[in-house]
């Protein structure tokens, strides 16, 4: 049991190294809110894994912040004496907002572990202190610029290629890919840009061998994901349609997908993705961790949960270095063998750099009782 005395949210600001384009949109900065809380214990940090625009999904880095200074903070001050498994009830007035819920119960969970002098990983009942490592490679302006990446990415180390794709280039694209790596773990993720019309495209992809299509169909859709399903030989993924536990559970029972992408932030925080794991797990059903572009310290977030056992596939668990010429935490490296490591310090393990908090700070404000 603990009492939040302070939080305070930072909006932040960091280059990306190169253009992520899918198919909804184009990144060229890393924004996102930082929560840091303070309890009478320790303090603790989270990462809102919103982006500037409504584009992955319905929310965004402004309305985030809002959601959490207007609603969200009153209420975990209101609260008074909490432990973080009774925050989902706490902020259940508010209706969706995943990922602004997600980043101050991060935030509390880390603090409680940093008091109890416990890792995120050990707390999740993490069964390894390294993990694969893939990578999401956004769309490129040509094949050749594409393949280039590909090559680079693999002789990184990286054990599985993620390729962005949008209609128009997809097959070609794939097929590319596929002739000059026969061997490689490739997938692809389409981020809600088809439809069924779309089916005799992704009957062509299966010629391609990938390891799964991700989220071909509407950011929100179960049922046309089922029947998809049904029309293709190769595994279907969900991402943006899995916002819960219990919409992972309705997925599965549909056929909606054979393998889940988790991402705490979408789902509403670490707990509530271990959730997803373990339905997931006991419906043997491989589950493995997404990507948003995370600072080092969603990064360590998602480093413990892709130790946990059902997470059997390769994660967009990139180093530091795939996104930022200097992370805002000490960097995330991976070994030439394409795994890295899972951090094992109290909490997430990590601390953002204070010089570079500093430099990258947009604005920043702290909230009191
Ligand atoms: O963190 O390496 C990463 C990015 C992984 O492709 C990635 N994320 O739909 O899975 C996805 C996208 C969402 C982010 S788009 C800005
Ligand atoms: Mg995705």
């Amino acid at each position: 049991m603990t009492r939040v005395r302070a939080v305070e949210l930072r909006m932040i600001g960091l280059p990306l190294v190169r253009p992520f384009r899918t198919s909804f949109g184009t990144s060229t900065e890393k924004v996102c809110v930082l929560a840091r809380v303070e309890t009478d214990d320790a303090e603790g940090w989270g990462e809102c894994v919103a982006d500037i625009e409504p584009g992955f999904s319905e929310e965004f880095n402004d309305g985030a912040r809002l959601v959490m200074r207007e609603f969200l903070v009153p209420a975990l001050f209101a609260a008074g004496d909490l432990s973080p498994g009774a925050l989902d009830r706490v902020f259940a007035f508010v209706r969706g907002n995943p990922m602004a819920k997600a980043t101050l119960i991060d935030a509390v969970l880390d603090a409680e572990l940093r008091a109890s002098e416990t890792s995120l990983a050990s707390w999740l009942g993490a069964e390894r202190d390294r993990v694969e490592c893939g990578v999401s490679v956004g769309i490129a302006p040509t094949t050749g610029e594409l393949l280039e990446q590909v090559a680079g990415y693999l002789a990184d180390g990286y054990r599985r290629i993620k390729l962005k794709i949008e209609p128009g280039t997809d097959v070609e694209r794939v097929e590319a890919v596929r002739a000059a790596n026969p061997e490689i773990a490739l997938s692809v993720d389409a981020n809600a840009a088809y439809t069924l019309e779309d089916t005799d495209l992704f009957r062509r992809l299966d010629a391609s061998d990938l390891l799964m299509v991700e989220q071909p169909l509407h950011h929100d859709d179960l049922l046309q994901h089922a029947e998809l399903q049904r029309r293709i030989r190769t595994d279907l993924c969900l991402d943006e349609s899995i916002r819960s536990a219990a919409r992972a559970e309705a997925a599965l029972s549909l056929g909606s997908c054979r393998i889940v992408n988790i991402k705490q932030g979408r789902v509403g925080g670490v707990p509530e993705a271990r959730r997803v794991h373990d339905i997931a797990r006991s419906a043997s059903v491989p589950v493995w961790c997404g990507g948003m572009l995370e600072t080092g310290i969603g990064r360590a977030q998602n480093l413990a949960l892709a130790a946990m056992p059902g997470f059997t596939l390769p994660g967009d668990t990139s180093a530091s270095s795939r996104y930022f010429l200097d992370d805002l935490t000490e960097p995330f490296e991976m070994a030439p063998d394409g795994t890295m490591a899972v951090p094992n310090g109290p909490g997430i393990g990590v601390t953002p750099r204070p010089d570079r908090l500093e430099a990258c700070t947009l604005r920043v404000e702290t909230l009191r009782p």
